[in-house]
């Protein structure tokens, strides 16, 4: 038999009409233990759910329900959740910013019955949306609590100790070492951070990254402000991805539409961080927004519906919802809008 490939199973997926152990079978993905193994045949023998219908004709992969208790985090918190850290005073009047993250090895069930044995920062994927406000000091404790070496690479303005790459300040932090990264806050906009250790795309592909926002001065107008991470699984180590989402489930956001008020502005944090893949990508059904890349002016450059990213680029995106209902947004790939990485918003009054 021919190997799986990300294509072979997009040409399989609708036609299976798929439910979870439909999925579960088809996307080549291992365990690598014998009571994974196990728990494999009970799915073949039979305990899938019946093949569920596609949302809007998509090739859904749903008829089970990732278990987000167990995974230890939920796309739906994600979404609206920005870590602010701990502040105190620095001598000099200004204002210090601390967190500690911390790297670990988890399992995390990425689509009903399939499980990817991932690294994570702070137990979810992606990592905690670090925030701050312009010109603050930052300080990051990083503890490594995984079994390779790992660090904290940031995007910003900082000093090259600061970077979280081998051979400059503390370099790799072995596991069960530790490392502090200080720099200040700057510029204002949306940026990111990721493991730098090589292999540098398992390591990332993995899970070791996050949103890291640093808001201007004077602050943006007020806003319902979210925050998405495009990414991508590649679930046999094939270099290939199987499975796409923002916030790491694919259809999270389909199953439970992301609820938004009508005429309210809503403003979208997105970062690409998809490995593997030359470029993703989010579109806008029913609606347009002003697009401002990496955050960094308060001018936007865009007024569109479709948004281009390589990885590591991220902008911000603001729009109002003039119209009740139901719209959707996804990668205007369409192979990875098909691959779970598409939902919808929900305009309520
Ligand atoms: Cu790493």
């Amino acid at each position: 038999m021919a190997p799986l490939t990300r294509r072979r199973l997009l040409r399989a997926v609708p036609a299976l009409g798929l439910g979870a152990a439909a999925l579960h079978a088809t996307v080549p993905h291992s365990h690598g233990t014998a009571a994974a193994a196990e728990h494999e045949g009970a799915h073949a023998a039979g305990d899938g759910a019946p093949a569920a219908a596609g949302h809007g004709g998509h090739a859904g992969f749903r008829g089970g329900e990732v278990d987000h208790r167990a995974n230890g985090f939920d796309p739906h918190e994600i979404i609206r959740d920005f870590d602010w850290g701990t502040t105190s005073k620095l001598p000099d009047g200004r204002t210090l910013r601390e967190w500690t993250l911390a790297a670990a090895e988890q399992e995390v069930e990425i689509a009903p019955g399939v499980t990817f044995a991932a690294w994570s920062y702070n137990g979810r994927i992606p990592g905690p949306t670090l925030r701050a406000k312009e010109g603050e000091r930052l300080r990051i404790r990083f503890v490594n609590g995984g079994r390779h070496p790992h660090t904290i690479h940031f995007h910003g303005i900082h000093t090259a100790p600061a970077d979280g790459v081998l051979g400059l300040g503390a370099g790799e932090i072995a596991p069960g070492a530790s490392t502090v990264y200080e720099f200040d806050a700057l510029p204002f906009g949306l940026h990111l951070y990721h493991c730098h250790v090589r292999p540098l795309a398992e390591h990332i592909a993995k899970g070791l990254y996050g949103a890291f926002i640093i808001d201007p001065k004077d602050a943006r107008p007020k806003a319902d402000e979210l925050l998405m991470v495009m990414n991508g699984f590649d679930t046999n180590y094939d270099r290939a991805n199987e499975l796409y989402a923002a916030n790491t489930i694919g259809f999270a956001y389909a199953e439970r539409p992301i609820r938004v008020k009508r005429g309210e502005l809503v403003r979208l944090y997105l970062v690409n961080v998809l490995e593997y893949d030359l470029i993703n990508s989010f579109h806008l059904h029913g609606n347009f927004f002003h697009y401002f890349p990496t955050g960094t002016s308060k001018k936007p450059v865009e007024f569109t519906d479709t948004v281009m990213m390589c990885q590591g680029q991220r902008g911000i995106l603001e729009m109002r919802f003039p119209h009740l209902g139901k719209y959707m947004f996804h990668a205007h790939q369409s192979e990875f809008t098909e691959l779970g990485w598409m939902g919808f918003f929900e305009v309520v009054d």
